[in-house]
Order: C-alpha cells, then sequence, then structure tokens
C-alpha cells in the first residue's frame, strides 16, 4: 500500500513498464483518501493541477475513441513547435511502450502509462508518471489519454484542457451518440482530412452537433498526415498553451522582493544605514 496516495504496490498500472513508484519519491504526494472514487480521482486531480501551476505548465488531456490519430496528431505538433515551447507527453494505453516510441523519435521526453485492465486514465497515475519525467517549465504538457469515447470524459486529470480528437472515418453523428465526451471538450480537432474524400462524413453537421452541445467549444480542420490546418491549432496551442514570464524571472522576482523585506528589517533594527 502507497501510504501518501493510498494505491497498492499490486496496482496492475505500469510507468515506462515498471511500478508507479519511483525509490525514494513516495513522500512526494499527499491527497487525503477518501471513500468515493471519483471524489478521490478529483483530489488527486487538484493536486496534480497544483503542480503544474507551480511550474507553470500547461496540460492538456488528449481524449477520443481508438486510432482517431491522438499520437498522429502530437508528433505532426512536437516535430513543428518543439523549438519554440517545452514540451512533454504522457502516453496512457492498456498495452506497449509504442506511442511514447513515436514520441521519443520526435526528441521529445516521454512517459507512458499502461492501464492493464483500465479503460482510461486516472489522476492518480498521472501524478506518479510526473514523478518520472521532469515538467516542462513554461510550456506544455500533452497526456494521450486511452483510447476510448465513454469513460475518460468522467476523469479529471489535473489538466487545463480537454482536446477532443475525431476522425472523418469515425462518421458525423459522433457528437450525439457520445454527449459527455463533446460537452465535456475545450477543443475539438477533426482529423484525417485528407480522407474527406473517400468517406461520407459531413463536416458542417458534426460541427453543428457539437456546437449544440457545446457552444465554446473551438473546433480545428486538419490532417496530422498531410500538415492541413496545423497552423490554426499550432497558433491555439501558442495562445492557450504558453504562459507569459518565465520561470526564472517569477523565481528572481520572488527573491527580489524577500531581499528588500530583509532590508526593511535590517534598516528597522538599526542596523543598516538607508
Ligand atoms: N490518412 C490519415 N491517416 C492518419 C491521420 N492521422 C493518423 N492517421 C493514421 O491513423 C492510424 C491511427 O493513428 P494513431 O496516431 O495511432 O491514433 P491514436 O488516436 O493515437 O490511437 P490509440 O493511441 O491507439 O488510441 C495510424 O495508421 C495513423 O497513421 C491523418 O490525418 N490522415
Ligand atoms: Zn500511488
Ligand atoms: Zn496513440
Ligand atoms: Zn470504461
Amino acid at each position: 500500500m502507497c501510504t501518501t496516495c493510498g494505491c497498492d504496490d499490486h496496482s496492475p498500472l505500469r510507468i515506462d513498464g515498471g511500478p508507479l513508484h519511483s525509490h525514494g519519491q513516495e513522500q512526494t504526494r499527499s491527497v487525503p483518501v477518501e471513500a468515493d472514487l471519483l471524489a478521490r480521482n478529483d483530489a488527486h486531480a487538484r493536486a496534480n493541477r497544483e503542480r503544474f501551476d507551480s511550474s507553470r505548465v500547461r496540460a492538456l488531456n488528449l481524449v477520443s475513441s481508438p486510432g482517431s490519430g491522438k499520437t498522429a496528431l502530437l508528433v505532426a505538433t512536437l516535430e513543428r513547435l518543439s523549438g519554440e515551447i517545452p514540451m512533454a507527453v504522457i502516453e496512457g494505453d492498456q498495452e506497449t511502450q509504442r506511442d511514447a516510441d513515436r514520441i521519443r523519435a520526435t526528441g521529445v521526453a516521454a512517459v507512458q502509462i499502461n492501464t492493464g485492465k483500465a479503460c482510461h486514465l486516472d489522476a492518480h497515475g498521472v501524478g506518479h508518471a510526473c514523478e518520472h519525467m521532469n515538467l516542462p517549465k513554461g510550456g506544455l504538457l500533452f497526456i494521450e489519454n486511452v483510447g476510448n469515447l465513454v469513460c475518460p470524459a468522467a476523469f479529471d486529470l489535473g489538466a487545463h484542457q480537454r482536446v477532443l480528437v475525431l476522425s472523418v472515418t469515425e462518421g458525423d453523428d459522433k457528437p450525439f451518440k457520445y454527449p459527455d465526451m463533446f460537452r465535456t471538450a475545450d477543443a475539438l480537432v477533426i482529423n484525417k482530412l485528407d480522407l474527406l474524400p473517400h468517406v461520407d462524413f459531413d463536416l458542417a453537421a458534426c460541427e453543428a452537433q457539437a456546437r449544440r452541445l457545446n457552444p465554446d467549444m473551438v473546433v480545428f480542420r486538419l490532417s496530422a498526415r498531410t500538415g492541413e490546418g496545423l497552423e490554426d491549432w499550432m497558433d491555439w496551442l501558442r495562445a492557450h498553451g504558453h504562459q507569459t514570464g518565465s520561470v526564472e524571472e517569477d523565481e528572481l522576482e520572488t527573491l527580489r522582493r524577500r531581499v528588500a523585506e530583509l532590508e526593511a528589517r535590517l534598516q528597522r533594527a538599526g542596523l543598516m544605514s538607508s
């Protein structure tokens, strides 16, 4: 039993093929264990969000059904933005390291969570994955969820935004069939636009359904394969993902304030001339 988060040593979760806890880091997280599964998940999610915020990391939870192109979209994005924004990826799949390997091939760091029997990531597993990586300070952390259009909707991972990927090969009727996923997403990426001539996917009808469920949702139409439409998506990432000011500037500002406080105390004590 993990003493800080209550997880079982026999947990089926695997991070980069190994156990959840890296040696000596068991005390880094402290989350009250609550009875209810979702309440407990929410507590872990809050802890994750605090961790992200303290590193000025913007975290994005990518959800979709299996094979919509989440990893392909990430690879295309990382290849184009990695010189510009610090980025890292947490990959979630039931089994295999394949997606993490595809990410690492771009030169960006990735940690793979294998969920075993579970059909979604939860905030607890994401918190442990963070212990196995350096967070991309001042940048973007992408969390690719297990492919599933149902269960991931219920589990807050502590991410700031949720991105739903839907490919044109899946049918334009998905929003009304899987409303929770569409209601809880901040952005919809309609992927595989290059295949549109070969399928009977009505883009306008799909978007109209999605907006009925979620009027605030921002929609991108793109092809991770050809790169068409990627610019708008990357502009959104730049605007919503990159924090203004750097971690170093924040730390310097804190130090300056501390020095000013100490000088004021010395002056009050008559130990320093003004
Ligand atoms: N034609 C075309 N194929 C694509 C595009 N994006 C992804 N694919 C293909 O779709 C298949 C699935 O892509 P992945 O990136 O593995 O999808 P995923 O959502 O990460 O899949 P899971 O992690 O298994 O849920 C692969 O064969 C990709 O090459 C695209 O824009 N156009
Ligand atoms: Zn744990
Ligand atoms: Zn994937
Ligand atoms: Zn499920």
